[in-house]
This record gives structure tokens, sequence and C-alpha cells, in this order.
């Protein structure tokens, strides 16, 4: 037999949110009466909007007649679509750096981009990540071999920047390495925490002092309503020379099984020997990987438009005020929170606590399924994610049940 990558072996434990589904899957087989509602996984509940869902369903049915069929389309995807992702998206944006269209690079959705831009990166950079974050990051770069084995604390080679209730959940912008990664979630998952223009200015300006470069994750863009919060990387000026960013139409219209998103990628992002990571970039997507699907490009194309971006804003709208309830139960019991108003992650804190019993507790007590903050880094010890992901009946009950907490 063949050895193992023997970067595989310095994975601490299971994938978080996988573990997370057997824990409840273990409870479930002793507690089969128990009803459980999951403010767990980020994933979408709510149908496809209207405009938006006959877009996909006219381009499943143009793919079944001999004129609308399509095989294979361009790996960096439609380009109709590009130039929407553009205008759209980024180009009206106060302060923006302009993207043009063949900067996008439509893929099947952020997750699947930061694995490729892993690849892209290799394992030879230092690598920075908010601490807490989405798992993939770290656990990516374990994989890839950026990281060495877990140290009791952390993965060595992984500088963590925690992100407390002491500094705002913004982390102290010194430690970041040269010439290195930094991963950077702005609305922030698991956090809900939202970077200033200020603050985002600051890393901009430490990552181009250090000659690093940053993977700006976007995802929850569309869960901004504070005007003054900068919802893409690229309105912080010189940002283009030192970000890439990933985003995803997995949560502002639902497509966390339709699978869109893309990635930005500026034709000014240099490496230091004055090539072009664009380029790259396009290696890389042409080589590995095969262009999103035709059906789902034609829905987030429909969602750029005046109807389908109305429907958008009414989804968003709707998980926000699912976020407003969870954060108003768990204020009223006294339980210190964050997040949850720019963003659909509410963070709540429970100190002293390991957040795997915490989790545990939950279950059992209030029969809901949350997410353990240990399971996002260190920092994330004693902490619980709630997410807003859920029909309103869904939540309100879980808020009901919540009360039961002791
Ligand atoms: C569970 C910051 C959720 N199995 O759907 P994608 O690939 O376009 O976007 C994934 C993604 C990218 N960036 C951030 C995210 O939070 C997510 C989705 N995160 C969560 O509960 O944290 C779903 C996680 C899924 C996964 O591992 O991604």
């Amino acid at each position: 037999m063949v050895p193992r990558n023997p970067h595989m072996a310095h994975l601490t434990a299971g994938y978080l949110f996988p573990e997370i589904a057997r824990r409840r899957r273990e409870f479930l087989r002793s507690h089969p009466e128990a009803q459980l509602i999951s403010l767990g996984i980020g994933n979408t509940t709510e149908p496809i909007t209207p405009h938006i869902d006959l877009a996909l369903t006219d381009a499943a049915r143009r793919l079944g007649t001999r004129e609308g069929y399509t095989g294979y389309g361009e790996e960096q995807g439609m380009m109709a679509l590009r130039e929407r992702i553009a205008q759209v998206l980024y180009n009206q944006l106060p302060g923006i750096d302009p993207i043009a269209p063949d900067e996008v690079f439509v893929s099947d959705g952020a997750k699947c981009d930061i694995g490729r831009l892993q690849v892209l990166f290799g394992y030879h950079l230092p690598v920075a990540v908010q601490d807490p974050s989405y798992p993939v990051y770290v656990d990516g770069s374990v994989i890839i071999g950026a990281a060495g084995p877990w140290n009791g604390t952390g993965y060595e080679g992984i500088t963590y920047l925690p992100c407390t209730a002491e500094n705002g959940y913004f982390p102290e912008l010194s430690r970041i390495p040269s010439k290195g990664l930094v991963y950077f979630c702005s609305p922030n998952n698991p956090t809900g925490a939202v970077a200033s223009r200020a603050q985002l200015e600051a890393l901009v300006e430490e990552v181009r002092k250090k000659r690093s470069l940053i993977i700006f994750d976007a995802a929850y863009a569309e869960f901004i309503r504070d005007p003054v919060l900068p919802k893409s990387i690229y309105q912080i000026p010189g940002a283009k020379e030192c970000a890439i960013e990933v985003n995803s139409f997995s949560k502002p219209i639902g497509f966390t099984g339709v699978r869109l998103g893309w990635s930005i990628v500026p034709k000014t992002l240099r490496y230091e020997d004055g090539t072009s990571v664009n380029a790259d970039w396009n290696r890389i997507c042409t080589t590995l990987f095969n262009g999103a699907s035709n059906i789902a490009q034609q829905g987030g194309y429909a969602a750029l438009s005046p109807k389908g971006l109305t429907e958008m804003r009414r989804l968003t709208d709707f998980y926000l005020e699912n976020a407003r309830l969870i954060r108003a139960t768990l204020t009223e019991m006294g339980i210190s929170c964050v997040g949850g108003d720019n963003s659909p992650y509410i963070w709540a804190h429970f100190p002293g606590r390991d957040s795997w019993d915490v989790f545990s507790q939950i279950m059992e007590q209030c029969w809901v399924i949350c997410t353990p903050g240990s399971g996002f880094g260190p920092a994330g010890q004693s902490f619980i994610r709630f997410s807003a992901f859920g029909h309103r009946e869904d939540v309100e009950e879980a808020c009901r049940r919540l009360r039961r907490f002791r």
C-alpha cells in the first residue's frame, strides 16, 4: 500500500461539523424522542426565492433542448455573470477601487476556492488566522503541509491572532508574519464581528508593510446593514495590491446546496518576483476546476438583477430578524453575547466553561444544537456560536427552549 500523506496525521480531530453531527446522532440514539432544533451549522433553510427559482428552472429546461443545451463553459465563469458581479456587487460600493470582470472568477463556492487558493500558495508560506476562525483556513493549511503538528494549544507554524472581548474581536496586527498569508473574515464567522473601515485600513497597511497577502472571506457581506461598514476589502485603498477576496451566493440567496461563489484576484496583485497572481490563479482554475454549474450561474445572474436583489435583501433581512430574536433571548437570560446585527451569527460567552460541555448541556436540556466555540480555535473556548439560519417557528421555539438552560 502507499504511504499516507504525513500532514493528514497532524489533524487533531475530525472536521468540526461532521463531529457535531456525530454527537447529535449519538444523543438521538439514547433520546429518540428528542425533537432537536439546529442553530448549529450555518445552513440555509428558506426556499429559493421566485425570480431566482424561475431562472434556475428555465436554465434546467433549456438544457433539455437542442438549441439551449450547453456543455462545459469557461472555467472562470460566464462573462455576463463576471461582469454583473463586478458591476453590481463591487463597483457601486463607496471608495471602491474598481473591479474588472477578468478579476472575477466564478466558482462552486467559497470553501472550494479557499482549498484551491491553498494549492496555489503551497506549503512554504507562513499562515496567520483570526482566532477563532472558520476551520477550513487552518485545517486546509495543515493538510497541504503549511502547518506542523498540534502542540496542545494550536498547530505549529500557524500564527493565531486572538479576537477576544478585550480587543473588540479585532486582532493585534503586529503579529502578522512577513511574506505570509493572512486569512481574514468580515462579517466574521464565528464571532459575528464586522471590521470597521479604520480597522481594515490598519490591516491593509500592516499587510503591505509585511509584504504579506490577505485572503479576505466576505461570505456574509450581504448581511451588513450599517452603511458605514465596508462590504469588500477593495473599499480600502491599497487592497488591490495585497488582497484576494472570496465570496459566495450560499448565504445571501440560499445557494448552499446549489453551489456558486466567486473570487476576486486583482491583476495588480504580484508576487515578490513581479509575476501575476491573477495569471497563476487562472492557471489553477483552468487546471483543477471545470467551471461552476451552468444552471447555478443563471441563478446567480438573476440574483443580481433588480428583482433578484430585492429578494436577496428580503431573505437576508429574514435571517437577521432570526438573529435578533436569538440575541435578545440570550441577553434576557443574562448571557453576554455579540454579533447578530450585521451578521447571521451570535457569539455567546459562558465564562469558565468548556465549549463542548456547554454544547452538550444545551443539546440535553434544550434540545437545541449549537456550535462549540473551541471548534473554531483556541480563543473560542468558553464560547458558543448560534446560527440564525432556520425557519422562524423553529427559531422561536429554540428561543423558548433556551430559557430552560441552567
Ligand atoms: C458547513 C466564512 C458554515 N460543510 O458555501 P460556500 O462554500 O460558498 O461557503 C462556505 C463558507 C465560506 N466562508 C465562511 C463560511 O462560514 C462558510 C460556511 N460556513 C458554517 O456553519 O460555518 C457552513 C459550514 C460546511 C463547511 O464546512 O463549510
